[in-house]
């Protein structure tokens, strides 16, 4: 099972399209927030979306919940649960979501590590990220679902794999 996570394009519709031809197979497209996008924009029909803090359109969520193969995802944008500060509301709001995959935005710096059980990841900022990784140029994650494993590579907005940023997690 084969999810791919955005975040923070801040209105760069293109490069979402662009993702979409770069990951045809996915079983799953989650969007974080930060899109300044309409929420009836038709990527949203490919793209589950939540709500960012530069989001004018309340038709976004703030938070989203699916379920796909028995994997359980829960996502918002951060801006809410403090995420530069801390991630403990977060996490506590995604147990209470019985999640087994927690997905945040709004820092712009990429970030995945396993709390408990649960796999808590931050794509990174497609067009305006910060921090280490800042000079990559934007990132998005792909996160492969086994019975027994999360795997998570980050890739460049041409679609290239960071052999640098490739996690694997035992579930
Ligand atoms: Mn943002």
């Amino acid at each position: 099972m084969k999810l791919v996570v955005v975040s923070d394009a801040h209105g760069d519709a293109a490069i979402l399209q662009t993702i979409l031809t770069q990951q045809p197979d996915a079983d799953g497209y989650f969007y974080c927030g930060d899109s300044e996008l309409a929420a009836s924009d038709p990527l949203f029909k490919t793209y589950r979306a939540v709500s960012g803090n530069m989001d004018i359109d309340p038709d976004f969520p703030l938070t989203v919940t699916a379920s796909l193969s028995g994997v359980r995802v829960w996502m918002t944008h951060g801006h809410r649960f403090n995420v530069n500060f801390t991630l403990a509301p977060l996490l506590a709001a995604g147990k209470d979501a019985q999640a087994d995959i927690i997905l945040f935005g709004h820092t712009h710096q990429l970030g995945v590590e396993q709390v408990e059980a649960q796999l808590v990841l931050n794509p990174g900022s497609i067009s305006q990220p910060r921090g280490r990784y800042a000079g990559l140029g934007g990132t998005y994650a792909v996160i492969t679902v086994t019975p027994t494993q999360f795997t998570v590579q980050y890739l460049t907005r041409a679609g290239q794999p960071v052999p640098e940023l490739a996690f694997h997690f035992q579930r």
